[in-house]
């Protein structure tokens, strides 16, 4: 299994909620290391160029507002297949499909405010990494 890095971000329904310790335990339970994090608040623009792939989406602008709307944790998880890893870890992206025992499963509110972002693959993981972070913040 190849060691690998993604971006997961910790989204405003769950650190509204305190939820980032509970969210890291299970991160980290799964095997993954929290190699770089900072809580940031996101602008709109930012928001919306983060998720500039889902600009002719119906729900762009609610996922743009709502990612703007308070603070987010993000982070670089480093592991085996981590992109993977931390997609199971993190369920389906709607709560009511998601398996038990997931992030999503126990914490999401809604398909919308679903707590927690993963990179889906490994060029979108390193965009999204150098999005947030420089090479200098990331300490493996
Ligand atoms: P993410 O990118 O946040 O890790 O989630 P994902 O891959 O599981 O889902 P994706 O299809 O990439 O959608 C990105 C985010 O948009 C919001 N969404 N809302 N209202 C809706 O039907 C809907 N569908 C997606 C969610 O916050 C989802 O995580
Ligand atoms: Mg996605």
């Amino acid at each position: 299994m190849a060691t690998e890095r993604t971006l997961s971000i910790i989204k405003p329904d769950a650190t509204r909620r305190n939820l980032t310790g509970k969210i890291n335990a299970k991160f980290e339970e799964a095997g993954l290391r929290i190699v770089a994090q900072k809580r940031i608040h996101l602008s709109p623009a930012q928001a919306g160029q983060f998720y500039i792939v889902h600009k002719d989406r119906p729900f762009y602008g609610e996922l743009v507002e709502f990612m703007a709307s308070e603070p987010v944790v993000v982070q670089v998880l480093e592991g085996d297949n981590a992109i993977a890893t931390n997609r199971e870890v993190m369920g389906a992206t709607n709560p009511a499909d998601a398996a038990a025992g997931t992030i999503r499963k126990e914490f999401a509110l809604s398909v919308g405010e679903n707590s927690v972002h993963g990179s889906d693959a490994p060029e979108t993981a390193r965009e999204e990494i150098a999005f947030f972070f420089s090479g200098l913040e990331l300490v493996g």
